[in-house]
């Protein structure tokens, strides 16, 4: 990505790895307050539901089916969507000094806050999430899309952590096929291939946007929540091969355009 005359908030370690490998871990990224917070908030965007717009809290397939009824809720939904749009508090994390200052250190001054997400996974039926290079849903041109992936509960491989293949990054996009969720790579590496990342509350794994990736079930009775941020350099738009209604930015948060918190 773009090669940075100084960096301000990674050390040349973390950075190096990110070139390397397409990601690296930040330790206590958030306070235990600040998940705590976003726990809250969760909650009372779900007790609201469905008086919510429909995109932004959505609810596990097999619970939609009927094939299993959770215990609230709550412990149903598979995802909140563009929480940032739609929701003061996860607007302001957008401004998060600390994520839009790794964010400027690997992409540059300019900045736009792409998508924003709240994975749920909930205990016992929590679905896997494919093998997946997240541009192949963005489609963004220039390239330059990271995301924040921030732990929520504690996380392992039982209650579905994040797995990656360090370096994939380098591969360019692969083919994708199948729909919503289960869009994935059509030739997905094996597991014992990959890195699992198992990760405290409050960590953050910062990733490159075309990095291999994939989450398993959660088959624990422990919860996994997550956040996930992505930026972008506010020049990068949409491509028309897409699959998905073309992606444009929730917020420009630093840079040329910055809105204000
Ligand atoms: O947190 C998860 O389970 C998967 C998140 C992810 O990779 C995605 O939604 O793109």
């Amino acid at each position: 990505m773009s090669q940075m005359a100084s960096l301000e908030t990674l050390t040349s370690d973390q950075s190096s790895k990110f070139e390397r490998d397409g990601f690296f871990v930040m330790e206590d990224f958030f306070s235990l307050s600040e998940v705590e917070e976003v726990r809250r908030e969760i909650t009372t965007i779900v007790d609201r539901h469905p008086d919510v717009p429909e995109e932004l809290v959505q609810i596990e397939p097999s619970v939609k089916r009927g094939d299993i009824t959770p215990p609230s809720v709550e412990l149903g939904v598979r995802k909140l969507f563009r929480m940032a749009k739609h929701n003061d508090h996860f607007r302001s994390i957008a401004f998060n000094p600390k994520m839009v200052g790794v964010a400027k250190d690997l992409v540059g001054p300019n900045i736009t806050l792409f998508q924003t997400m709240l994975l749920m996974k909930p205990p016992h039926f929590g679905g896997s999430k494919v093998w997946h290079q997240d541009n192949a849903y963005f489609r963004l041109a220039p390239k330059e899309i990271i995301g924040f992936w921030i732990a929520c509960d504690d996380t392992d491989p039982e209650n579905g952590c994040m797995h990656v293949i360090p370096g994939s990054h380098f591969h360019g996009l692969a083919e994708h096929g199948g729909v919503q969720d289960d869009y994935g790579l059509l030739e997905p590496p094996s597991v014992k291939d990959a890195v699992a990342c198992p990760m405290k509350a409050g960590t953050a794994l910062v990733f490159h946007g075309e990095i291999y990736h994939y989450t398993p079930e959660n088959t624990s009775d422990q919860r996994r929540r997550a956040l996930q941020y992505h930026y972008a350099n506010s020049i990068c738009r949409s491509t028309k091969d897409s699959p998905f209604d073309p992606f444009t930015g929730e917020i420009v948060v630093a840079g040329d355009g910055a809105e204000r918190q």
